[in-house]
């Protein structure tokens, strides 16, 4: 049992089964409406990942939510809701972050052969993304 709670508003530990049989190798299951908050329209995934000094992420959705996981490796996954900040390390591949809209999110310290994989609820539109954490405070504000 992975025991991390988050402090964040907008964002929850998502945890898999591990199904291990009398076989190698353990099997994990994500569905949609069950471990997965929300019908999946998208998936993607960044792999190849070659300095853990990148920085990815930092932005915020509107309409768009997301479940995270590190498949391989590990990662800093760190979390924003405006108010509250937590960073959580990202490296058991059973374990994700449900990330609502609103919530700034950014993706560092990444291992080697880090694998990244993000279910969701939307199809990729660049008018969701709001990459200016200023405009994001404003966002949450005229929002609420
Ligand atoms: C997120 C974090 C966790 C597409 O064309 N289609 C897609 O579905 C995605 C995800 C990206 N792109 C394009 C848009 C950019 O030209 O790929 C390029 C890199 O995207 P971005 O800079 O947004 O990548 P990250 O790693 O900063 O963010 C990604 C997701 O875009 C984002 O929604 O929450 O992973």
């Amino acid at each position: 049992m992975y025991m991390k709670s988050l402090q964040v508003n907008q964002c929850k530990i998502i945890e898999l089964c591990k199904i291990i049989d009398g076989r190698d190798g353990v099997l994990s299951v994500a569905e949609a409406q069950r471990q997965i908050p929300f019908d999946i329209k998208r998936v993607y995934y960044i792999y190849d990942l070659k300095y853990a000094s990148a920085l990815r992420g930092q932005h915020a959705h509107k309409q768009n939510k997301q479940v995270i996981f590190c498949i391989n490796g590990s990662f800093t996954l760190t979390l924003d809701d405006g108010s509250h900040q937590q960073e959580i390390v990202l490296n058991q591949p059973n374990i994700g972050v449900f990330m609502d809209v609103k919530l700034w999110h950014t993706m560092k310290d990444f291992s080697e052969k880090c694998i990244l994989l993000v279910f969701a609820s939307e199809l990729y539109d660049e008018n969701d993304y709001i990459r200016d954490y200023n405009e994001f405070k404003k966002y949450i504000n005229d929002t609420f």
